[in-house]
């Protein structure tokens, strides 16, 4: 066609759009001569959001909450907007000279829209960049006021929190399962301004001085020539940097342990790291270190199973925290302190309270519960919360202080300096996350994002113009309390203090404290980690690391790498095994633990209903695993044997052994040449099959006892094969408070 005849017909069609002044015609609406469509073609009440789903305030740096009305932060009312609020006719097709020709520079919602578009995404962390985060409250036992003057911990006090946990090393895309170190940063909106307690799950770090923190980042992240591997320390920078910076070798066996690997963030210790200093309302002070205490106990993966789920369900972590929440088994968490008179050596039992490589063991020091943390609420939107939520260490209500630590003292400069960049300037205490609950009235002015409409013409003082606000507190007014501490008469000096030299006792510790089964995953996981390395030379100075640490680790790593042990080491400390550093031994709640059941067409489906409802009851979540998706009965199916994986679930109960689907057959039978029937579904023996070898309870009635026997594992330990589902389940709860049946493996776990 003639483009003379193409204009013309737009133009028609343009006309034939607008009616009166204006007016769009809604497509399927009476006369506009389309079809009706199955979604809303006029506006309508939206859906009423959940109560927890209302837009946060947003404060002023006075507390005040600004003009600006809530909906302009929300996608909210009936018309679409251009941002300067204007409504919009279309929004799916450019303004064209033409429906053949170009964009006109002069659609300004195209630009606008393609604009914003652009530059949608901020800077990733440079250090934590994969995490996920909710709200929550805690409440103060009042237990730590005699100590802390910080009113959030003063008897029946109840915060309001947002917490981010993270992995470390890998970009934000990475997947949750990878074997790294955990972060646990908590913000308390307190409402003598916010804490934040910014930890991890291993109470030691990698490094003593935080001027090494660069190094330490830039050996754990991908080789900057290929950029790999992602999310992994099993790789030649990493073990370089931790086998010349031998302080690291602490830190680098809680690593290739358990606890690298957690099973869920709610199955995780939290730790404070450094040693604060706190102060109550008589100017007392003492040294404490934080510890958080999972209610549901401390688990971990399996590597097999860590491994599988980076695969099968990369968000595996942050999938379990928000179905956790949203089911109702809100995770929950004790905070405790470690409490040390605050002596001038500034050191308990012989241990430097300054030295972040170690730890001041349980034993010696009982952990004393002060509050309890309950995440009760998943963030409304992401981006807006959980990646704009910025934590600072200097973030500290009157009554807790810093030490001298070398570490923290850095870690005060990085956590405000690196916001500048990745939140785009000064303001980004004003975005409704990082707003403080307390009220603020600081002198700080303009600059990038200045929401805040200051009032007042002095912003300095004293000043004679603003009725002299704002006074400085004192000690009535609460004020923040830096403890005057003595500094030692000392030169200037690039140096650490003597003891910072011992750098493998509290690795032998953690060694020693370990039960067999923790002992065996510790070398498998040096074993692989050194694996992958390509410079021998590397893998033979991190064994001389571990031979400073025990021979027999050194020596079953070694063989594992098909290396000569190296000379044991002339003196190994002499150190008292911690249990508290276990993992296993004791029993925990099972709540929020995922069973699987699986149900085929022969399952007793009322059995099945009433093993649900009683493990609904009990606080646990099951999900139904059939043949196929939709219903089985009444019953609604959660996963399929297709979509289902045992990495999945804590434990499985089986009702039924379900045959093959009957093409799955024909194609294996093609393959093998055989026309034998297989009795059970493939894909149900092989959930069996790993859920038994990454040592969970399997509990079995009816057909289910037929599979179990099928599979090879009836009459082997944490396998139950009974006569009822209510037998079954009751069976498989208890085992779960073992976490695991680590039994199936050794005979002794000690
Ligand atoms: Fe961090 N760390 N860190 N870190 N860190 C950051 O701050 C830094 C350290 C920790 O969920 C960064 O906002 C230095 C120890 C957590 O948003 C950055 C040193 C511990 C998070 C930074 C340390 C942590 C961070 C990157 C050595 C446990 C995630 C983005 C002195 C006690 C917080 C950001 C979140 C994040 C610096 C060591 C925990 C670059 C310089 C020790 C949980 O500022």
């Amino acid at each position: 066609r003639k483009p003379v005849e193409v204009v013309k017909e737009a133009a028609e069609s343009a006309a034939t759009k607008l009616t009166g002044a204006g007016t769009p015609v809604v497509p399927g609406s009476p006369g506009s001569g389309t079809p009706a469509l199955e979604e809303p073609t006029e506006p309508r009440e939206p859906l009423p959001p959940r109560p927890e789903q209302g837009t946060p305030e947003t404060r002023t740096p006075t507390g005040a909450v600004t003009g600006c009305p809530a909906s302009a932060f929300g996608q909210q009312g009936a018309f679409l907007t251009t941002a300067n609020g204007a409504r919009l006719r279309d929004s799916d097709h450019s303004l064209k000279a033409g429906p053949r020709g170009p964009i006109l520079l002069q659609d300004h919602h195209f630009r606008e829209k393609i604009t914003h578009f652009d530059h949608e995404r901020i800077p990733e962390r440079v250090v934590h960049a994969r995490g996920t985060g909710a709200h929550g409250v805690f409440t103060a036992y009042g237990t730590g006021a005699a100590i802390c003057r910080a009113g959030f911990l003063k008897k029946g006090r109840e915060t309001p929190v947002f917490v981010r946990f993270s992995t470390v090393l890998g970009s934000r895309g990475s997947a949750d399962t990878v074997r790294d170190t955990r972060g646990f940063a908590t913000k308390f909106y307190t409402d003598e301004g916010t804490f934040d307690l910014v930890g991890n799950n291993i109470p030691v770090f990698f490094i003593q001085d935080a001027i090494k923190f660069p190094d330490i980042i830039h050996a754990g992240k991908p080789h900057p020539d290929r950029e790999i591997p992602q999310a992994q320390s099993a790789h030649d920078t990493f073990w370089d940097f931790v086998s010349l910076h031998t302080e690291a070798q602490h830190h680098t066996i809680w690593n290739m342990s358990d606890r690298g690997i957690p099973r869920s963030y709610r199955t995780m210790e939290g730790f404070g790291v450094h040693t604060f200093r706190l102060v109550n309302d008589a100017g007392e002070t003492v040294l404490v270190k934080f510890h958080w205490k999972p209610k549901l106990g401390v688990h971990s993966l399996t590597w097999e199973e860590a491994q599988l789920i980076s695969g099968v369900d990369p968000d595996f972590h942050r999938r379990d925290l928000y179905d956790a929440i949203e089911a109702g088994a809100f995770p929950e968490w004790e905070l405790g302190l470690q409490v040390f008179p605050d002596n001038p050596e500034e050191t308990f039992a012989g241990i430097d309270l300054l030295d972040p490589t170690k730890i001041v063991p349980e034993e010696l020091a009982e952990v004393q519960p002060v509050g309890r943390l309950v995440l009760n609420r998943t963030p409304t939107n992401f981006f807006a919360e959980t990646e704009q939520v910025a934590f600072h260490l200097g973030n500290l209500p009157p009554g807790i202080d810093v030490t001298n630590d070398p570490l923290l003292q850095g870690r005060l400069f990085s956590y405000v300096d690196t916001q500048l960049t990745r939140l785009a300037g000064p303001n980004f205490t004003q975005i409704p996350i990082n707003a403080p609950h307390a009220p603020v009235n600081d002198m700080l002015r303009d600059g990038f994002h200045q929401h805040a409409v200051h009032a007042g013409v002095a912003p300095y003082r004293p000043n004679s113009l603003d009725g002299g606000n704002p006074f400085e507190a004192g000690d009535a007014e609460n004020a923040f309390v830096d403890v005057p501490v003595r500094v030692a008469e000392a030169p200037k000096i690039r140096a650490n203090p003597a003891s910072f030299d011992d750098h493998f006792s509290q690795a032998r510790l953690f060694w020693q404290s370990m039960s067999a089964v923790e002992k065996e995953h510790i070398v498998a996981a040096y074993t692989f980690e050194l694996g992958k390395c390509y410079e021998q030379v590397i893998k033979e100075r991190q064994l001389r690391c571990l031979a400073q640490i025990d021979p027999v680790l050194c020596e079953q790593v070694a063989v594992g790498l098909g290396l000569p042990v190296p000379a044991p080491a002339s003196e190994l400390a002499d150190v008292t095994a911690s249990p508290a550093l276990s993992q296993l031994g004791a029993e925990w709640p099972a709540d929020g633990r995922i069973v699987g059941i699986v149900a085929g067409p022969g399952a007793d489906l009322v059995a099945v209903t009433a093993v649900r409802e009683a493990a609904l009851g009990a606080g646990l979540m099951p999900l139904v695993i059939g043949p196929h998706g939709g219903q089985l009965g009444d019953l609604a199916v959660q996963r399929t044997f297709d979509t289902a994986r045992s990495v999945e679930f804590d434990a499985l109960l089986l009702a039924d052994a379900p045959g093959p689907a009957p093409g799955a057959v024909a194609a294996r039978d093609a393959k093998a040449g055989t026309t034998a029937p297989t009795a059970i579904d493939p894909r149900v023996l092989r959930l069996i099959d790993e859920a038994w070898r990454h040592a969970k309870p399997i509990g079995a009635w009816d057909g289910g006892t037929t599979a179990v026997r099928q599979a090879g594992i009836a009459d082997t330990p944490g396998v139950v094969s009974a006569g009822g589902g209510a037998d079954a389940f009751t069976a498989v709860r208890e085992l779960l408070a073992g976490h695991r049946v680590w039994h199936r493996f050794l005979t002794s776990i000690a």
